[in-house]
């Protein structure tokens, strides 16, 4: 991961103070869980993702703006966008278009390692962080997620087996979900939501992330106590996105 180096370089270009000023930092956030939990909304997470490291180009033909607000007009509960350039194609200009264009939580999707990133998050008018466990030790998820609260950030944990989960959990965190795809060698399997999803405990959102393409599958993992439901590639890959989720929800 480059992430380190990347973080480095993005603190030269702007300093915590700068962050701290900017209009969007003071701003109040929207509460993930209660769109998620809204009866007009779908609990779908829907994703702008132009590129994955498993699939190579997906869509890079269409805009931020366009696709999100159509997302959130097709009943998203809340938006995720990538803002990891090297792997996903995104960009922090991408989660600043998101935000301005729509009144729903936006989800900064990144390889969250410092706390500089959070800052950064916020400032770019992101509502719900991502901490993925898989990256993350105990101590630094609970550093980032303190912080995150202490600006009125969401936290969303990523878990993908039972072990990530178990020795994960922080009361700091809004939300746990279970990534369906395996990050070190790509493979996906829904089974894994059923599988570490009994084990959430009541208190945090419940949240599949991943290989979503069918609405049998959202009907099954609602019954299974799943809040929200995280799909990119699913309407990424169409050439219009926004109208794809459209369909997808009638
Ligand atoms: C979306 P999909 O299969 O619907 O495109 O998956 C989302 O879950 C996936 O992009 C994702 C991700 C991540 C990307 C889940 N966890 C962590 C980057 C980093």
């Amino acid at each position: 991961l480059n992430k380190k180096a990347e973080v480095a370089s993005a603190k030269k270009h702007i300093s915590i103070k700068e962050l701290e000023s900017s209009a969007l930092f003071s701003r109040p956030t929207y509460s993930f869980k209660e769109f998620l939990l809204d009866p007009a909304r779908t609990g779908i997470i829907a994703e702008f993702k132009r590129r994955s490291p498993s699939k190579g180009i997906i869509n890079d033909k269409v805009g931020v703006e366009a696709v999100t607000t159509a997302y959130a007009a097709a009943g998203a509960s809340a938006l995720s966008v990538l803002t990891d350039t090297d792997f996903f194609m995104g960009t922090k200009t991408d989660l600043f278009k998101a935000r301005q264009a729509n009144n729903i939580p936006v989800l900064r999707k990144d390889f969250m390692i410092d706390e500089f990133q959070v800052i950064e998050a916020k400032s770019l008018g992101a509502d719900i962080i991502l901490l993925i466990a898989a990256i993350l030790t105990p101590k630094e998820i609970d550093t980032l997620a303190k912080l995150a609260k202490s600006l009125g950030l969401n936290v969303l944990l990523e878990v993908h087996n039972m072990e990530e989960l178990q020795r994960s959990i922080n009361p700091n965190l809004d939300a746990i979900g279970v990534n369906n795809r395996n990050l070190a060698d790509f493979t996906v399997s829904v089974d894994t939501s059923y599988q570490l999803g009994e084990h959430i405990p009541a208190e945090f959102m419940k949240i599949s992330e991943s290989a979503i393409s069918d609405t049998e599958t959202i009907k099954g993992l609602k019954q299974a106590g799943f809040n929200g439901f995280l799909i990119g590639e699913n309407f990424m890959k169409q050439v219009d996105p926004g109208v794809a989720m459209q369909e997808f929800v009638k």
